[in-house]
């Protein structure tokens, strides 16, 4: 761990100036950050440096230098240029984990455009939603997605352009275009878009516990915060192999599967393909990965196959190993050790903050259970739940408040200023997070402060799912709520009452889970649907998720005065 030196050390004499120096920020007034991605480092003389090796679903490989990436995000850059497209302007990538996803997300970025990620297994009403919201100007498709935004066009005056990667010799429809990477021509020289530090750069949208999905509104000067977080705390050098598992659709594929590796000159690896216990450690046998960032989740789903399956495969490669996501369970940190020889190390962070911000820090020493410490620039407290006022008893939970000022912070939730006002109380940015701090400084996570449901490291909102129940022909009333499950941590669970004439059963749920699915995600797809006769609601008319939540988890129901009579 050559990187990074003792916590304490670096946590006292930290400013981010060392991050802007590392990087050269803004030397020749360049801010815009996907210079720094690749054109920097190629500029340094590593051009020929591996940055990615993209393996698919059938085995097959593809390679990408820094001189690729600089020439081919240019090339995407420059067709968004001559489609007509403007700085600021939303431009969403929906493409599974192809090469071109990678590359199209530098290629926005360089033209100015605001890139906007989504998963690809989004149905076509969690994607109208997240469109509709962001007044989305283009976006990046492959043939096998193309349908589901057929469906909604109609609805979305301000989409000019549907291009359709790897299209395939069906004919396309109007105002849809189809563009080949490798086809197209590549400009001699582009001239990046002239960003300043605060320009819009990055749009992900995450799941609150009301209202529609809130699109967190990331700037340039992000990267100051995703370099160096990159480098310390997951510990990564330009000599590593270095494997993300994530999916840019999610903030941990930006912040740390593209922009902290690319900026830190790092060569990844890429699998585009499902997850298998064996196949994963194939894959990281194969390429020698170092450093390897997953989530909680698939780490359980790994002690399921147990350690026979680990010592199939000569893993001596590995490193360092983080986490994200999800609380880390102390058993998945004393597995680990058995399994690789080493601890995984637990990272906190959200959308909104755009980059890792309490960690166990390389060298420390990690408790299992514990998340870690506040990473060097970062204040973080737990405040009173009611008054916001700072907690100093160790070991008493509060809510997770961080001083705001990160360059890495989002800085405004897209047309939704209130909502982002509504974050902040006595100064402090409320995560929204329960969590308690021992006496020496360690943070324990507790839980979430809202029904946000947390399955797998994706988090889901309780209301686009109930508002996607009801437009089921059966339902009357619905409530979504995380119910534990010993993978995923949480899956949801629906309750639903029905219209008259409809009947609860076997055939009724299937229909109504499928519907889930295919209209928002597999992820938001209830595991359970529960047929009640009416739901538990406040006199004021809210559902009361937290009772029927209660239940799931087996806790005190709690104070009840609020609740409706029947
Ligand atoms: C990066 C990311 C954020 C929420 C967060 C919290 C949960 C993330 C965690 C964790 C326990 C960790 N979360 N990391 N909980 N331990 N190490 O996950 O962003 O999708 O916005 O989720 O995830 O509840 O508030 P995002």
């Amino acid at each position: 761990m050559g990187n990074i030196g003792s916590y304490e050390e670096k946590y006292k004499n930290f400013n981010w100036k060392i991050s802007e120096q590392e990087l050269e920020y803004g030397k020749d007034g360049m801010y815009n950050l996907a210079y720094y991605c690749c054109d920097r480092i190629c500029e340094k003389g590593n051009g020929e440096k591996l940055a990615f090796l993209w393996e698919g679903f059938k085995g097959e490989e593809k390679k990408f230098t820094y001189q690729d990436l600089s020439v081919y995000s240019n090339v995407f850059a420059k067709y968004l240029q001559d489609l007509g497209l403007k700085p600021e302007d939303r431009i969403c990538l929906f493409m599974e984990r192809i090469p071109e996803l990678f590359i199209s997300f530098l290629g926005v970025l360089k033209m100015g455009g605001i890139v906007q990620p989504l998963f690809s297994a989004f149905g076509e009403d969690a994607l109208f939603t997240r469109l509709e919201d962001a007044g989305t100007k283009a976006i990046f498709t492959t043939r096998k997605h193309v349908r589901k935004i057929r469906r909604i066009r109609d609805k979305l005056p301000d989409l000019a352009k549907v291009i359709v990667v790897n299209a395939g010799d069906k004919p396309l429809e109007k105002d849809e275009v189809a563009f080949s990477m490798e086809d197209a021509p590549k400009p001699e020289n582009f001239e990046l878009y002239k960003a300043n530090p605060e320009a819009p750069s990055v749009l992900h949208y995450t799941s609150g516990t009301t209202g529609k999905p809130k699109g967190a509104q990331h700037v340039h000067a992000s990267i100051i915060a995703q370099y160096i977080t990159a480098k310390w705390a997951l510990d990564i050098s330009p000599d590593d192999i270095y494997w993300c598992t994530a999916d840019p659709g999610w903030v941990t594929g930006t912040s740390y599967g593209i922009i902290g590796p690319w900026s830190n000159g790092t060569t990844q690896v890429i699998l585009d393909s499902g997850f298998s216990s064996a196949k994963w450690y194939q894959f990281i046998e194969k390429h020698k990965i170092t450093v390897w960032y997953t989530a909680p989740t698939a780490i359980r789903l790994l002690m399921k196959d147990g350690t026979d399956a680990v010592k199939k495969h000569d893993l001596s490669c590995l490193r360092h190993l983080i986490s994200v996501g999800e609380p880390l369970n102390a058993e998945a940190v004393i597995w680990s050790k058995e399994a690789f020889g080493k601890p995984f190390y637990d990272s906190y962070w959200q959308t909104e903050t755009g980059a890792i911000v309490i960690t166990n820090y390389p060298g420390m020493e990690i408790k299992p259970g514990s998340m870690g410490k506040p990473f060097p620039g970062i204040k973080a407290i737990v405040v009173d739940q009611k008054t916001f006022e700072p907690i100093t008893t160790p070991g008493t939970v509060g809510l997770i408040a961080l001083q705001p000022g990160w360059p890495a912070m989002f800085r405004t939730y897209w047309n939704n200023k209130e909502m982002y006002d509504s974050k902040f109380k006595k100064g402090w940015y409320i995560c929204g997070d329960r969590s308690s701090i021992d006496d020496e400084g360690y943070f324990w996570f507790v839980g979430r402060d809202d029904d946000v449901i947390n399955t797998g490291g994706h988090l889901v909102g309780p209301f686009e799912i109930e508002s996607a129940l009801l437009e089921h022909e059966a339902i009357v009333e619905s409530a979504a709520v995380g119910k534990p499950d010993p993978v995923n941590m949480e899956v949801v669970k629906a309750f639903v009452a029905l219209k008259p004439g409809f009947k609860p059963d076997a055939d009724l749920e299937l229909s109504i889970i499928n519907f889930i699915r295919k209209k928002l995600s597999p992820l938001a797809m209830p595991q359970e649907i529960e047929f009640v006769k009416s739901l538990p609601k406040t006199r004021s008319g809210k559902i009361m998720r937290r009772l029927l939540r209660a239940k799931e988890w087996g806790e005190e129901i709690g104070d009840t005065s609020t609740l409706e009579d029947d």
